[in-house]
């Protein structure tokens, strides 16, 4: 958009008086940031209004983006950027005196997601604004988002995050867009003429209110919508009779009980607990977000059998799943379709990502809950069974019953939710072309074999603006005085780097800015953990969940036995070396909390002794988020994604970290293939079993912990660190963590890939003593990350499943 800085400083100072009441100099940090954030989002709101009424007017196939999660961080820079204000606003605010920094800062990250799976969606729908295609967001507004992760005495301590208590100035409260709900209650039929009507009685209402948040594009005039929910009481009003008997407390009894549905996010990511409250918050937010749906299109005018030309639904994993039975229910019973009809329709309607092979992590649900809590909704799944049944059956002549019930989705009592959400979509895709390759061949292989048109891979992508624009400005000045801009539309451009392969000047240039950017985390390091690292030593990171199959033990276990090796000889010639590891554990997952004590554990070890001399150092940084990623990736020579092959279904901070330089130590897996595939065999680290090979011996059996053990005396001796003693804990304080690795067979692999990661990491320190080596594998990364965008990856899914059209928005602010 247009703005001297003259007119900025004229609406800043007009917007602080409005909204504060105060002199511009008596103003905090919070409330100039709140009225810069109001100013914005009066500029977007212009080109939001035009978009909108673009798509109704034009009647645009739109694409609804249903996700239980979307952690979309902070948005201020992000649209300042985006509406090409950002250096305008920047000199206005330093002509006040203010410095643009102290206001970016304090904005809160909005969390509202637990790692890759809610980050990508936020990602997707930065990434469908930006190359124009007409796509919201549809998911929750938890009070809550993900906890805060302190570390106490080296162990992690969950607090609430309460990302609300400032305000959101990025959200619009839409009363007048609010639907209700339906829980419980029984289903009565009755017939109407011909027709047999299904009609829910008794039923408990809670009113669903949406907040819309502008979602920006770059540079394109384009404003999507992401839509979140909050539940409230139907009149938002407690219960005043029971309040006038002096009941006060009960009197309100209601009202939380209500209110309860959205307060939290929950914390696990790969385990399904299966409570009564997740399930309510499934329902709620796709009941509300498909009936919102109706209500939009309606204003359409171009009739209900045409739904399926203008609406596309995609459900981001099973958690939306229920959007399946919800569309049906519609049709069916408020637009009196035959089941015929409405099948139809909603098949053509949703489409399916699969984020996971883990079976701990696929939902399922006891039918008896389901079916107390959504009646008429559990009576359309049990007949979307039975007509599936019918089908296998009769078309597909699958008789066996063992080879039934492995495709059922009523079994043992549970509903499966995969299988709900494979039978209702057109449409499944993986996250990498390995995962899909997995899914296709082995895991959901029953259903690729009747619906082998119905799966395909959409590799995962990053927003490749936000972590080259707002993460490293440096390398991002680097690049535009190199290349030039076009890399912020079409960042396959960076390939042109190539060219400066063997340029030293330009090789100085980079290895200089990663210099710069590691003296910043340095000094961050400094202040936050009071911990003192050599900004010229490898900043080697682990930045993700803490998972066993993610394999962050393998990692320090790696690091305890270099520090024997420097115990054993002090003047070993490795270059010095820091490893960062970040990460939050779900609450409840035991061994991954005790992975972090042994992290602190190690490190207050390492740390400490002078001996070494500062060639080892170990760092756990506390709360990773976007904003902390942002800190970190820019500063990390190498990223290490080292899960057992098999289990990471893509990864996306494989892919953060190599546009911003770092060389990836990995095993095969997720996309760490594509990885390799884009930068060279050269410019990668890899290591470890391949998928076949850890199949191989979950199908055999013949893996043997103890027999590694036996013989390999260096990493018997880590392992042995862990328990006898040497560690300044109580002796059994590592204890779960050792049985894994030993009494229970090590399930991912640890001892079987310690050798080859230990030569990996050999690899490394070597490469890394020759700059310029190590300075083209790192330019070669950043040049042949441009593919792992996610503009790519959503123009994807919009040519091959959602079939919608970009609609390029003309509008001058
Ligand atoms: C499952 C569950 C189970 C119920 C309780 C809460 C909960 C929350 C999330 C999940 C899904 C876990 C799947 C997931 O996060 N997958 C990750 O998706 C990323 C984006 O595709 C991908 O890069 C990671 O490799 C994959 O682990």
């Amino acid at each position: 958009m247009k703005l001297t800085i003259a007119e900025f400083k004229q609406d800043y100072i007009a917007q602080i008086k409005s909204s504060t009441a105060r002199q511009i100099n008596e103003t905090t940090a919070l409330e100039r940031y709140t009225a810069l954030g109001e100013m914005v989002k009066e500029y977007i709101g212009n080109l939001w209004a035009n978009t909108n009424s673009t798509y109704r007017t034009e009647q645009v196939k739109q694409i609804y983006y249903f996700s239980m999660e979307f952690l979309t961080g902070k948005f201020m820079e992000n649209n300042l950027n985006y509406l090409g204000i950002y250096e305008i606003v920047k000199d206005g605010l330093r002509s006040l005196d203010i410095d643009i920094d102290d206001i970016l800062e304090v904005e809160v990250d909005q969390g509202l997601g637990n790692g890759g799976l809610g980050r990508l969606a936020a990602g997707f729908l930065d990434a469908m604004s930006s190359i124009s295609i007409p796509g919201h967001g549809c998911g929750i507004r938890y009070k809550n988002g993900l906890f805060e992760q302190r570390i106490i005495d080296g162990y992690q301590v969950e607090f609430p995050d309460r990302w609300l208590v400032n305000n959101n100035v990025w959200e619009y409260k839409r009363n007048n867009k609010a639907v209700i709900v339906k829980y419980n209650g029984h289903v009565e039929t009755h017939m109407d003429g011909e027709r047999l009507k299904f009609e829910l009685v008794n039923y408990d209402a809670v009113r669903a209110v949406p907040y819309d948040t502008p979602i920006l594009g770059f540079e394109n005039n384009t404003v999507n919508t992401l839509r979140l929910w909050s539940a409230e009481e139907i009149d938002d009003i407690f219960d005043f009779e029971n309040f006038s008997k002096g009941n006060y407390l009960s009197a309100f009894e209601k009202k939380h009980s209500v209110e309860i549905i959205t307060q939290i996010l929950y914390p696990n990511d790969a385990y399904d607990e299966g409570k009564l409250l997740r399930l309510k918050q499934e329902y709620f937010f796709v009941s509300a977000g498909i009936q919102s749906i109706f209500n939009t299109y309606k204003k359409m005018n171009v009739g209900i059998n045409r739904f399926a030309e203008f609406v596309a639904i995609h459900i981001n994993d099973t958690h939306p799943a229920l959007a399946i039975p919800e569309l049906m229910r519609i049709l069916l019973d408020e637009e009196e379709m035959t089941w015929e009809e409405a099948w139809k329709i909603t098949t053509q309607c949703i489409s399916y990502t699969n984020h996971t092979i883990m079976a701990e992590a696929l939902e399922k649900w006891p039918l008896y809950m389901l079916r107390d809590l959504l009646p008429r909704i559990t009576m359309i799944i049990e007949e979307i069974e039975r007509r599936f049944t019918e089908d296998l059956i009769n078309v597909y002549h699958i008789t066996d019953p063992n080879h039934l019930s492995a495709m059922h989705i009523i079994y043992d009592g549970m509903v499966r939710m995969a299988h709900l959400s494979i039978i209702g979509s057109h449409s499944i895709n993986g996250v990498a072309k390995l995962h899909t390759e997995i899914l296709k061949n082995k895991e959901l292989k029953v259903f690729y074999d009747i619906y082998p048109e119905r799966f395909n891979n959409k590799t995962n992508g990053i927003m490749h603006r936000h972590w080259l624009l707002n993460a490293n400005p440096g390398l991002t000045k680097l690049i535009g005085d190199t290349i030039g801009d076009g890399f912020k539309k079409n960042p396959r451009v960076l390939r042109d780097l190539l060219k400066y392969r063997d340029d030293k000047s330009f090789l100085d240039d980079l290895f200089e800015i990663k210099h710069q950017n590691k003296e910043n985390l340095a000094k961050y390091i400094k202040d936050k953990q009071g911990i003192v690292v050599d900004p010229y030593a490898i900043f080697d990171m682990q930045a993700k969940r803490i998972h066993e199959y993610k394999r962050q033990h393998l990692n320090i276990l790696h690091v305890m036995h270099l520090y024997r090796q420097l115990k054993e000889n002090p003047n070993l010639d490795i270059p010095p070396r820091v490893f960062v590891f970040a990460g939050k554990s779900a609450p409840s997952y035991y061994v991954a909390k005790q992975i972090i004590k042994l992290i602190n554990t190690v490190g207050s070890v390492i740390n400490n002794d002078k001996s070494i001399k500062d060639k080892l150092k170990v760092v756990f940084l506390p709360n990773y988020g976007v904003s902390l990623a942002s800190h970190m990736i820019p500063a990390a020579d190498v990223s290490e994604q080292i899960s057992t092959a098999s289990k990471e279904a893509s990864g996306t901070g494989n892919m953060k970290f190599m546009m911003n330089g770092a060389v990836t130590l990995a095993t095969l897996d997720g996309a760490n293939v594509e990885i390799m595939n884009e930068v060279g065999e050269s410019n990668i680290i890899l290591f470890g079993l391949k998928v076949e090979e850890v199949y191989d011996y979950y199908q055999n059996g013949h893996y043997n912990a103890y027999e590694i053990y036996n013989n390999s005396p260096d990493l018997k001796a880590v392992i042995d660190e862990l328990v006898n003693g040497y560690l300044p804990v109580p002796k059994d304080e590592f204890i779960p963590i050792a049985d894994r690795l030993l009494r229970f067979n090590d399930e991912f692999f640890i001892l079987k890939d310690f050798e080859s990661y230990r030569l990996a990491q050999e690899r490394i320190a070597e490469i890394y003593r020759d700059k310029y080596q190590w300075s083209k594998m790192s330019l070669a990364n950043i040049a042949c990350s441009g593919a792992f965008s996610a503009d790519y990856t959503i123009e994807r899914y919009a040519t091959s499943i959602w079939n919608v059209q970009k609609k390029l928005l003309d509008f001058k602010l």
